[in-house]
C-alpha cells in the first residue's frame, strides 16, 4: 500500500500536515545586495548583522512551538525542520558572505504544488543554503511517499550581475523606489532565473507569481516550463516600496475570495481572470500597529500573512484585531495566534510555515 504524504494544490483547502520553522541560530546576515533594497531606510536594522539575541531567539521559539501545538490540536500533523549552523558563511567560485539566515521562514524556501515540493533558487547569498535545514524532512517524505516528487531549482550564481547598482545607494527615498516598482524596476536583474517560493501562490490550476525584488521574470519564465500542465501569471504591486513575497499583498481566502493590501492593488489590467471568474478582490483591513516590530524586515501588513486552514478557518495573528473582525465579517472562524513576537524572523502565520498536504485535487477556477 502506498502512503500519500505530499499533497497541496492551493492555499485554502483543509490543512492537514504542515512544516513550521524554528528561530534556533538565525542571523541577521551582513549587507549585500538584494537584502539591503528590502530593508527600510529608517529601519533598525541597517548596518547591524550578527546572531540575534537569544532571548530573542528563545520567545520566537516558545510561540512558534505554541502554535505548533494550537495546529497538532486540530488534528494537524505538524514537522519542523533541523537547523543547521547559520554562523557558518558562504562561499561559491562566485560570492562569500559572512553568515546565513536562519530556518525561518519555510515558506520562502519550499514550494508545494501537489504531490512536488521544489525548493527556490532564492535571491539572497546569505540564503543559498537555506534548503539544508529541510532536507532530512524532504528525504523523510521522500522515502515513504513513492510520488513524492523532490525537486530543487538551478541552484544560481548569484555574482553582482544579478543586482541593479542603482539600488545599492544609502538613501533612494520612498518616491523614487515607487516610481522604480511601478516601472518595474527591481533590485534583481534578468541575468539568471530567480525566485523566492513566498512570491507564488498556488490556486488549483493556476500559479499567480509576483515579480518583485525576489522573483525577476526569467523565475517566473523557468516556473512556467517547470510546471507545464499549469497556467502561469505574473502580476506586480506597484504600491509597494520594498516588494518581496506575495503573501502580505494579496491573500485568497477561498475559492471566490481574496484579500489585497489597500496600499499595493493589484492593477486593473491584472484583474481580468479574477473578475471574468466572479472572484471577489476586497481590500485587507488595517493593521493593528505603526511599526513592525524591532529588527524586523518585513512591514506592519503582516496583519494580512494569515494561514488558512480550510475555507471557513483561518489562523490571525493576535494583536491583529482588524484583520480578525474582518474575517469574522467575511465569515470565517478565527483562531488567535500568538506570533507578533517571531515576525522578525521573518514573517507572519503564512511566511511561518510551508504546506505539505491539504485535502483535495487540482481544480480549474478560471475556466
Ligand atoms: O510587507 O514586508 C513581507 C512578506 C514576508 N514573507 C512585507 C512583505
Amino acid at each position: 500500500m502506498t502512503k500519500t504524504i505530499v499533497n497541496s494544490w492551493n492555499e485554502w483547502d483543509p490543512l492537514k500536515h504542515v512544516i513550521v520553522g524554528r528561530a534556533d541560530d538565525c542571523h541577521i546576515p551582513p549587507a549585500e545586495p538584494a537584502l539591503d533594497a528590502k530593508v527600510p531606510e529608517d529601519s533598525d536594522m541597517r548596518g547591524q548583522w550578527g546572531r540575534r539575541p537569544q532571548d530573542t531567539i528563545d520567545r520566537a521559539n516558545e510561540l512558534l512551538d505554541t502554535f505548533a501545538a494550537q495546529l497538532e490540536a486540530r488534528g494537524i500533523c505538524v514537522d519542523r525542520p533541523t537547523p543547521i549552523d547559520h554562523s557558518k558563511p558562504v562561499t561559491t567560485p562566485d560570492f562569500h558572505t559572512d553568515s546565513q539566515f536562519g530556518c525561518m521562514p519555510p515558506r520562502d524556501v519550499l514550494l508545494t504544488v501537489g504531490n512536488e515540493i521544489l525548493e527556490a533558487t532564492m535571491s539572497y547569498r546569505c540564503r543559498w543554503f537555506e534548503y539544508l535545514n529541510y532536507r532530512p524532512l524532504m528525504q523523510k517524505y521522500w522515502e515513504e511517499d513513492p510520488n513524492f516528487r523532490h525537486e530543487a531549482a538551478p541552484k544560481p550564481r548569484l555574482t553582482d550581475a544579478d543586482y541593479h547598482p542603482d539600488y545599492l545607494s544609502e538613501k533612494i527615498g520612498v518616491e523614487k523606489r515607487l516610481q522604480w516598482a511601478a516601472e518595474k524596476f527591481f533590485v534583481t536583474t534578468e541575468e539568471e532565473p530567480l525566485f523566492d517560493a513566498a512570491d507564488v501562490l498556488r490556486f488549483g490550476r493556476d500559479l499567480v507569481v509576483q515579480h518583485g525584488f525576489t522573483t525577476n521574470l526569467k523565475g517566473i519564465e523557468w516556473l512556467r516550463r517547470h510546471f507545464p500542465d499549469h497556467r502561469v501569471h505574473a502580476v506586480n504591486f506597484p504600491g509597494d516600496p520594498y516588494p518581496i513575497h506575495i503573501d502580505a499583498t494579496f491573500t485568497p481566502l477561498r475559492p471566490g475570495l481574496i484579500l489585497n493590501n489597500p496600499q499595493r492593488r493589484l492593477p486593473e489590467e491584472q484583474r481580468k481572470m479574477f473578475n471574468d471568474n466572479g472572484w471577489e478582490i476586497v481590500d485587507a483591513a488595517q493593521p493593528s500597529h505603526n511599526q513592525p516590530p524591532p529588527l524586523c524586515y518585513s512591514s506592519v501588513w503582516l496583519s494580512m500573512n494569515v494561514l488558512v486552514l480550510d475555507p471557513k478557518t483561518v489562523c490571525v495573528e493576535k494583536s491583529e484585531v482588524w484583520q480578525a473582525e474582518q474575517m469574522d465579517k467575511l465569515g470565517m472562524e478565527v483562531v488567535e495566534v500568538d506570533l507578533r513576537d517571531a515576525y522578525a524572523f521573518g514573517g507572519g502565520l503564512h511566511c511561518s510555515t510551508a504546506d505539505v498536504y491539504r485535502e483535495g485535487t487540482c481544480e480549474d477556477y478560471f475556466p
